[in-house]
Order: C-alpha cells, then sequence, then structure tokens
C-alpha cells in the first residue's frame, strides 16, 4: 500500500483537530461502518470529540452491524455542529456524502479516506488508495501511523470493515499482507466468530423470503454471462425488510458458475432502480458503472437506471463493448 502526498499532512490535521465529523456514504456497508467507527473510537481515545454519522435522515446502524463498537455514538445527520475537521470514508465522490455534503465543503479542514477508483479528491487531503482492500484498512495503518494505542473495540470495527469489504478473505483484493494485517488487529481480542455471526447470520426471517422472490425472478443470459434479478419496494414493505438489509442479495445470484458478471436492481422511492453489478473478473463493472453515471471499482459497482429493462439494456451494451473493445 502506497502512501499519497498528503498522508503526513492528514496525520497532522488529525493530531491538532479538537472537534471531528466523520461521515460514511449514505446506505453504509461493513467497511464504511467499520472505518468510520473505528476511526472515531480512536480519535475519541485521543481526546477529541467526534460526531460519527451519514447523509440519510435518521442514520439508523442496520441490525447486522448494530453490534460494532460505538454503534450508539452515531449522530443524526442534522445535529452536527461547528467542527475544526470533516472526515469521508469510503466516499468514491462527494454525492455519496448525501445530506452532510454541504457541512462537509464549510469545514476548514476536511480528509477523504477511501479506496474507489475514480474518486476526485473532493476534500482539503485527501488518502485515496486504490490498492487498499478497504477504507479501514487505510484507517488501521493511519493510526498505526499516529501511534494511536488500538483496543479491542477499535480493532474489532477496522476487522469488520476488512472481512466485509474481501468478503471474507475470498475477493481479489485479499492478499497476504491484507491477512497479516487482519491477524495483527484479531490478536487484539477481535471477537471472529462473534463478528461472523452477527454480520452474516442475523437476518430476520422476512429476509428468506425476499431471497425467495429473488431467486424465482433471477434470469440468465448466457450469451454474455450475465445473471440478475430485482426487488421492488413492495417487495420490501411485504417482506417487513428494510432497504438497507438488502445489500447482501447481490451475492445470491453471482454464486452461479453459469455467469461471471451479475446484477441486482433495487427500486428506489422515487422509482428508479439502484443497479448493483459483480464481477468474477477479468471484465469490468466499473467501465459499465461509469458509462451510467455511476462508479465504484472494477470487480464491484454501481449506477441508477429509470427500469429494470434500461438496467439490463445498459449492461449488455456495456459488456458488448468490452467484447468488441
Ligand atoms: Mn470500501
Amino acid at each position: 500500500m502506497n502512501k499519497p502526498a498528503d498522508w503526513n499532512g492528514a496525520l497532522e490535521a488529525l493530531r491538532e483537530a479538537k472537534v471531528v465529523a466523520l461521515a460514511c456514504h449514505v446506505n453504509p456497508d461493513g467497511d464504511a461502518l467499520g472505518a468510520l467507527l473505528g476511526m472515531s473510537l480512536a480519535l475519541r481515545k485521543m481526546g477529541k470529540t467526534t460526531h460519527p454519522t451519514w447523509g440519510t435522515p435518521t442514520a439508523t446502524v442496520p441490525y447486522n452491524y448494530a453490534f460494532l463498537p460505538g454503534a450508539d455514538s452515531v449522530v443524526k445527520p442534522g445535529s452536527l455542529g461547528e467542527v475544526d475537521l470533516f472526515i469521508a470514508v469510503d466516499c468514491g465522490d462527494d454525492s455519496r456524502l448525501g445530506s452532510v455534503k454541504d457541512a462537509f465543503k464549510k469545514a476548514p479542514r476536511s480528509i477523504n479516506i477511501d479506496h474507489h477508483p475514480g474518486n476526485d479528491d473532493f476534500a482539503t487531503l485527501n488518502i485515496v488508495i486504490t490498492d487498499a482492500s478497504s477504507t479501514a484498512e487505510i484507517v488501521t495503518r493511519m493510526l498505526e501511523d499516529l501511534g494511536t494505542p488500538f483496543d479491542r473495540d477499535i480493532a474489532t470495527c477496522l476487522y469488520t470493515g476488512i472481512v466485509t469489504d474481501t468478503g471474507r478473505f475470498q475477493y481479489a483484493n485479499s492478499s497476504p499482507e491484507v491477512l497479516r494485517l487482519a491477524a495483527d488487529l484479531l490478536a487484539r481480542g477481535v471477537p471472529a466468530t462473534a463478528i461472523a455471526q452477527e454480520v452474516y447470520e442475523s437476518a430476520p426471517f422476512g429476509y428468506l423470503k425476499l431471497t425467495g422472490h429473488v431467486l424465482e425472478r433471477a434470469k440468465l443470459l448466457a450469451d454474455h454471462g450475465f445473471v440478475y434479478s430485482w426487488f421492488t419496494r413492495k417487495d420490501l414493505k411485504d417482506t417487513n425488510v428494510s432497504s438497507e438489509e438488502t445489500e447482501k442479495l447481490i451475492d445470491l445470484v453471482r454464486s452461479t458458475r453459469d455467469a461471471d458478471i451479475a446484477a441486482m436492481f433495487k427500486e428506489q422511492s422515487d422509482g428508479t432502480y439502484r443497479v448493483s453489478l459483480r464481477s468474477k473478473g477479468p471484465r469490468s463493472v466499473g467501465t459499465i458503472a461509469r458509462a451510467n453515471g455511476g462508479g465504484g471499482h472494477e470487480l464491484a459497482a454501481g449506477f441508477t437506471a429509470k427500469s429494470v429493462e434500461d438496467a439490463v439494456k445498459a449492461v449488455i451494451e456495456g459488456l458488448s463493448a468490452q467484447v468488441q473493445g
């Protein structure tokens, strides 16, 4: 992991700040929350006041991450007061900050800690490391350099971020270096088995029913090596599953050997569909997402489409372009 030009400047800003706001991206995943809370707890340990949040009205921690130390310290995004420093974690661009974007821009100093390719350096100090496994990994390295003593709680947050963003150390962003870092975190007493149960085996029963709808609907376009499915707001209502609880549905459809590209289309409150894309490699879904106004990594990316039909069309066009290119 190479350290970017702003590395020392960011460490200095962290040392100097007294009151710090932190935000991860909207609809946070394990890495966003792990990096957010790990950094927040570490800063508190350094004697600073912190306000961790993200830019959706209630900023409610999803049930499967509610166990994270510091989850009860998350504040509503509307309650942020004056701060000396604002930190964004795991946000590929500033639109991912949602309703706290203006407050972020107004802060006297800001740090953007992220690993998404295409991050446009939207802060005053930018720690964007695209070959890092996760934002939690970057935060871990920053805390090491700051000399912050890690406790079990901080290590638990950071380990959770690394485990979830590497798909439990199974994706291409895992490496011997990442496993060694995770081992160092585990050595601080991280309850790895309990984390696995909380994150992966704590779904409400309705989630199983939603899974049934999604799998029943799945379509395979064998010529394109592409499998997809979708769900609506009504599906969520009928099964009593919240939108935040659906991030792992994509992993179900990607589990077939008959496709290397998988997509999940999720109806939003305005009737559009949020498209999540996954590739088993080497074909890039990042290229497809960016061509459609979205963003992400080469193997995991997303964009927004007007309808399921539009989304399918956009992905097929993107895949065809790559074959020809
Ligand atoms: Mn991440």
